[in-house]
């Protein structure tokens, strides 16, 4: 059953400035300043990367060139400072905008780049199209905006997996993600219907992992259905994106997902599994997106070889992502898929176990080991709980429910909220919409509504070890019709950005509709985002 909970109405004043996310705290002056070819922007060493891109994200729209330079102008100029003594939480900043000009203070790099978006946000919404806007006056009002984030985790899943994202995709994903002040991007890598990551010593897992033949498309088929489907992402690809988006204050999370959802490494090599089966293999059955109970599609857990192969793939992923936790899913194994195998069975017996869950979670702390012995930690799917305890530092997704996302904080697991009842963007928005329902319909609403703090889901000093939230966007039904996976995300991407970095006593559905629907619908019309405009009866 799904309990819709909606967050109390309290009343939070109008802004004139149409913010999101909205800011902790906002003071609107009088006058304003405007912005011309001939403002400088200030910014020394260790800020002058920043004020490159700014000068980049004006460029398009304004047609102004502006110069960055180090020394600091009377007027006319936009200061960029990272200030470490900013009484602040990290990444948070202040913004004052007088006649004179503009200043950014951030406590540190993600600071003065969540600075910039807000400043963005204060200029016309045509800064954001590509090409010149022309007779516009690019004034922003003065101000003085003082901002943070409520949760340090603010992420958003991609499954490029079911279907293939090339790189520009991505990064234009990224870049939007990054304009919400989103920090994080988890990049589902592989499913059973694609391995997507160049791995050098296992080749096979791209040359015959990537591809799906014309019977093996998911329904229905995408374009003509004759040519096989896929793709993947070579290793100097990986590296650009990684850099792409730590340009942009976006960290990504790569997710390798094991033991199950595995059928495109079976495919490539049949030896992870118990029975290499070659019936399955003929048929290649890959076309079917849904996951099934009886799909051999996990790794054979009593298999001492496949250890040796996860930790070199491993190596390789922790080699170009540098961040500290690696993905591995662990979400919908098939535990029953070991039984019948005799060296699981050996394997049971000689560790004492009793139960499948058990093997389950031997396997879960052999790739925490293996992480671990690569400087890493291991984040997974909420599945990795079950069978035992996981080492403290090992970092839990709460998917299936507001209940496992309680049981995650309370066993001291940093969790990141990702309940799908208001965070899986492939559920339909409403009756009327194509996307899954097995978690209901998530509208815009339902997003927004979404309050931690509601029903006592995090008693005691449990809230502590809740790191954030993140949507996700599963792709299965993302094959048509063309650019659908922006529909899904947005507006509701701009929901949960609200949610994950504005206080909740400043969270009002009310305001966040009229800031959206007057201005920021307008902001993502020129970013050429081809965002869902919801009939005003089923928002
Ligand atoms: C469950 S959430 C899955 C995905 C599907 C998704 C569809 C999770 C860890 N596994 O494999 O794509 O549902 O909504």
């Amino acid at each position: 059953m799904i309990i819709a909970v909606f967050c109390t109405v309290d009343v939070v004043g109008q802004q004139a400035v149409a913010l999101i996310p909205r800011p902790v705290q906002v003071q609107e002056l009088q006058g304003s300043f405007e912005l011309t070819g001939s403002t400088a922007i200030v910014a020394g060493r260790s800020e002058k990367e920043l004020g490159e891109y700014l000068r980049d994200k004006l460029h398009s729209s304004t047609g102004y060139n502006l110069k960055v330079r180090a020394a600091e102008g009377e007027t006319n100029h936009i200061v960029l400072q990272i200030d470490p003594g900013l009484t602040l939480p990290s990444e948070g900043y202040r913004l004052t905008v007088g006649k004179q000009g503009a200043t950014i203070t951030g406590k540190d790099r993600g600071g003065v780049f969540n600075g910039i978006q807000t400043l963005l946000q204060l200029l016309p919404p045509q800064v954001y199209a590509d090409t010149l806007a022309r007779g516009i006056a690019w004034k922003m009002p003065s101000v003085t905006i003082t901002d943070y984030p409520r949760f340090r985790y603010r992420g958003m899943m991609l499954d490029v997996s079911r279907q293939f994202f090339d790189v520009p995709e991505v990064e234009q994903y990224i870049d939007w993600l990054s304009m919400h002040k989103i920090n994080r991007f988890h990049w589902h890598l592989t499913d059973d219907q694609g391995w997507r990551i160049q791995i050098k010593h296992y080749p096979r897992l791209t040359s015959v992992g990537a591809w799906r033949g014309p019977k093996e498309q998911l329904p229905p088929a995408y374009g003509s259905g004759d040519k096989r489907y896929g793709g993947y992402y070579t290793q100097k690809q990986i590296r650009a994106v990684v850099r792409y988006a730590a340009q942009r204050n976006v960290e990504i999370i790569p997710e390798i997902d094991i033991p199950g959802h595995s059928r495109a490494v079976a495919v490539s090599y049949p030896q992870i599994l118990c029975k290499p089966d070659t019936a399955f293999l003929e048929k290649g059955s890959r076309a079917t997106a849904n996951w099934d109970w009886r799909d051999p599609n996990v790794w054979c857990v009593g298999n001492e070889q496949n250890y040796k192969m996860l930790k070199v793939i491993l190596k390789e992923v922790a080699s170009f992502f540098p961040s500290k936790y690696i993905h591995i899913g662990g979400d919908e194994v098939n535990p029953y898929y070991w039984d019948h195998c005799t060296r699981c069975r050996a394997l049971m017996k000689k560790e004492h176990m009793t139960n499948a869950m058990e093997l389950q979670h031997y396997f879960m702390q052999r790739v925490e080991g293996i992480l671990h012995s690569l400087g890493k930690r291991m984040a997974g799917w909420d599945e990795i709980m079950d069978g035992g305890k996981l080492d403290s530092t090992t970092a839990v997704y709460a998917w299936r429910s507001t209940a496992k996302a309680s049981e995650a904080a309370m066993s001291h697991y940093p969790t990141v909220l990702m309940m799908g009842s208001y965070f899986y963007f492939d559920m339909a928005q409403s009756v009327n919409d194509r996307g899954h329902d097995w978690a209901g319909i998530v509208s815009l609403k339902k997003v927004y509504s979404f309050n931690p703090l509601e029903n006592n889901l995090f008693p005691d000093a449990s809230f502590h070890y809740v790191k954030g939230v993140q949507g996700a966007l599963w792709s299965e039904l993302l094959n048509k019709p063309p650019r659908f996976m922006e529909y899904q995300s947005y507006p509701r991407i701009a929901a949960l950005a609200e949610i994950g970095w504005t206080p909740q006593g400043e969270r009002n559905w009310g305001d966040f509709y009229t800031r959206l629907t007057h201005t920021h619908f307008e902001r993502m019309k020129y970013m050429n985002i081809a965002f869902r405009v919801p009939p005003p009866e089923v928002w």
